[in-house]
């Protein structure tokens, strides 16, 4: 009987044991997630409200593509007969030159000093209006867009066919989420920016969005003529990133914004890079602008 009663005990109190290290363990985990959460709040305090000193100038100018550009590839998109109707003649976007202006380079301040502070320490206005992705033609349209953290991010489906929306975001909250034909705008914000973010579409595999989410108003994407214009910036030293989906390391220029001066920005790409084929991957290797990756996973 003592024995049976002893052997009891022993097995009461290593079970014990066990719940009271798995206790402890879960504890400390919650800890450490509580203890990152704080430092996220710790800098999101410590950021000032900027305020216009009413001397802001801009950067603006053209990129231009050097040498020949390939032809364009055609993509077919008869897996789906709505798209193809819709877009008989369809080619890719990974690469738009119009004479020898490119298109869709998303330039943005990445980092720099307005006075003595890092552009990183000042808090932004958020603009309350959505920034929008619309998918018409079963594209997207734009094809590469700039938001604020914070902003609301909303796509919509004007095609009368179902696509799937795919956002593969690293350090932001990623989502994949179905829209029917006129289903309700998708909603979303950005928390943390991240240049650049993929948009695919599993149902239509050409479909193609990159989204630059940048924690200032600082960016611009290039039009048809290769041309951009950032506003508003505050007199400094910043370094600009010329991004592209085709070129894995981007263009990145120092650049000085005198009190409410017009700073011009002429940048050019080559297809000689693209002929080196050392430009597949780009958005893997680009680094987040402004922000460091937090360690911590917010949900
Ligand atoms: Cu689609």
């Amino acid at each position: 009987m003592h024995l049976k009663r002893a052997r009891f005990l022993v097995a009461l109190f290593v079970a014990l044991c066990l719940l009271a290290f798995s206790l402890s363990c879960g504890k400390s985990a919650d800890d450490e997630e509580d203890a990152a959460d704080g430092g996220d709040d710790t800098a999101e305090v410590a950021l000032t409200p900027y305020k216009s000193g009413g001397q802001e100038g801009s950067i603006a100018g053209t990129i231009s593509f050097t040498g020949a550009p390939p032809a364009p590839k055609a993509i077919s998109m008869e897996q789906d007969p709505v798209c193809a109707s819709s877009n008989p003649s369809a080619t890719a976007e990974d690469l738009v030159v119009n004479g020898d202006k490119l298109q869709n380079v998303f330039v943005y301040i990445k980092d720099g000093k307005v006075g003595d502070r890092n552009v990183s320490s000042f808090k932004f206005d958020v603009p309350a209006q959505p920034v929008k992705l619309d998918q018409q033609g079963c594209r997207y349209v734009p094809h590469v867009l700039g938001i604020q953290t914070n902003q609301p991010f909303e796509v919509i489906n004007s095609d009368p066919t179902a696509h799937n929306v795919n956002v593969d975001a690293k350090l932001n909250d990623k989502f994949n989420q179905g829209q029917p034909p006129s289903g309700a705008p998708i909603t979303k914000q950005f928390k943390r920016a991240e240049t650049v973010i993929p948009v695919k579409c599993n149902q239509h595999p050409w479909m193609r969005a990159y989204v630059g989410v940048l924690s200032h108003p600082f960016y611009a994407v290039t039009d048809k003529d290769g041309h951009f214009e950032i506003k508003g910036v505050p007199p400094g030293t910043y370094t600009v990133v010329a991004w592209h989906e085709k070129y894995q390391q981007g263009i990145t220029q120092s650049v000085t914004v005198g009190q409410s001066e017009k700073k011009a920005l002429d940048l050019s790409f080559s297809s000689s890079q693209l002929a080196q084929g050392n430009t597949e991957g780009s958005i893997l290797t680009m680094l987040p602008a402004l922000e460091l990756p937090m360690l911590g996973e917010h949900h």
